[in-house]
């Protein structure tokens, strides 16, 4: 056989065998061309995603919404940030998927099939806001390495499962358990089998929460594969790290879970405040749990342009991790006065509210409208920004956007 010739047929085996089948015309195909099927994905087809996320990394996958598209009540998956430590598990056999409870804190460990979840235990439905605790780094200074979000990490979509704390009843814990730590399907980066990309979890008293779900609808269907199929730990109003996807073990832990990504500086925040671009020593980070109080204006979109005399409605969410909002304000004025908006109340504990109010503007020009949530404690949003830590995280800055009346 000719070397050329040779060449092309094991480039034809090689490209099969990435495809999965034969390539039946391959006589046909021109040289050099390059087939469609070893292209890059397209991730808006492969996650079925609004044509406006934002793709911040593709290894591993990291997308993420803009502000008007999460205008709705509750989050269509198409409009769901993705956030991937690891690569996302491959032919996933519904029929063998089991979890299993283990760990230094249950008296026996357990395994449950799907099946066995679903029929055993009482089935539950909250809508539940999850929030990466790196929403909104792209803004601190000195910047902090990681995704740069910007304001699209958070979701609130409707969850349907079974009670974490009914399971580990039936399975019976310790008096000694402290945390649990999650287990999922994913795969590491360097696909080295021995490594967890992530694996994170929640003190005991969160973990038996009534809210806290081990979840496997996501909107009345099945959860979306980049969102945890076939089993989520959901644990709302803490950063979304909390809520393991792709769930095939939770361990019950007498001390602080020590899983992958639980160490400083990981999902930590320097313990007392310090000034930006301070080093901060492993020992004084804190573990990151209810997130700070927070809000989006939805509705429009920066940049709007409105006539003269024109009265503009707006609206968006706030929430404020384990807490509820009490009130909620927007100024026209660069804070200088603040107005209040309408509020409703959360349809469940840790769902996102809804806010809308509307707006007259004295004349023509340029505006800014800035939201600002409070929290039931009275504690509010930061205007700028919130202190600086060293990997951005907890960034609950008003929410502005640009008006323009003509
Ligand atoms: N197994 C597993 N669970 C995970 C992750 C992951 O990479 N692997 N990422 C976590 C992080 S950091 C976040 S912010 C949320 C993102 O959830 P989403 O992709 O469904 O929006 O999932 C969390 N659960
Ligand atoms: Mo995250």
């Amino acid at each position: 056989m000719k070397r050329r010739k040779f060449i092309r047929n094991t480039f034809l085996g090689a490209a099969a065998s990435v495809i999965g089948t034969e390539i039946v015309f391959s006589s046909s195909m021109p040289k050099n061309y390059t087939l469609i099927g070893l292209q890059d994905p397209d991730p808006y087809m492969l996650f079925s995603k609004h044509k406006e996320m934002t793709v911040l990394n593709d290894k591993p996958w990291n997308i993420e919404a803009k502000a008007h598209l999460l205008d709705d009540k509750i989050t269509p998956n198409k409009c769901m940030f993705i956030r991937n430590n690891g690569i996302i598990p491959q032919n996933i056999d519904i029929a063998s998927w089991k979890l299993t409870i283990d760990g230094e804190s249950v008296s026996k460990p357990k395994t449950y099939t799907l099946q066995d979840l679903k029929s055993k235990f009482k089935n539950y439905t909250y809508q539940l806001t999850l929030e990466c605790g790196g929403n909104g780094r792209s803004e601190f200074n000195p910047p902090a390495k990681g995704n740069q979000w910007t304001v699209g990490a958070v979701s609130c979509a409707e969850w349907t499962g079974v009670r974490l704390k009914d399971v580990l009843e039936d399975v019976g814990i310790k008096n000694d358990a402290v945390y649990i730590g999650y287990h999922g399907a994913d795969t590491h980066l360097s696909g080295d089998p021995e490594k967890e990309p992530i694996s994170r979890g929640v003190p005991i008293h969160k973990a038996l929460q009534e809210e806290t779900l081990l979840a496997f609808k996501m909107n009345g269907k099945d959860i979306p594969i980049a969102h945890g199929y076939p089993l989520r730990l959901v644990a709302g109003g803490w950063p979304a790290s909390a809520s393991g996807k792709w769930i095939h073990g939770i361990s019950v832990r007498n001390k602080v879970h020590d899983g992958t990504k639980m160490k400083a500086p990981a999902y930590r925040v320097p313990c007392k405040p310090v000034a930006p671009g301070e080093k901060v020593k492993e020992e004084n980070m804190c573990i990151i749990e209810s997130m700070p109080v927070k809000s989006l204006i939805t509705y429009p979109k920066s940049g709007a342009m409105l006539d003269e005399g024109e009265t503009l409605k707006i609206r968006g969410h706030a929430w404020a991790g384990e807490l509820q909002v009490e009130k909620m304000e927007y100024s026209i004025d660069f804070g200088a006065t603040w107005h209040n908006c309408q509020l409703e109340k959360p349809i469940n504990r840790l769902a996102w509210q809804h806010f809308k109010t509307s707006i007259k503007f004295p004349k023509k020009g340029y505006y800014e409208i800035w939201a600002r949530a409070t929290d039931n404690t009275g504690v509010s949003q930061p205007m700028l920004l919130p202190g600086w830590n060293p990997k951005g995280y907890l960034n609950n800055a008003s929410h502005r956007i640009a008006i323009k009346v003509k």
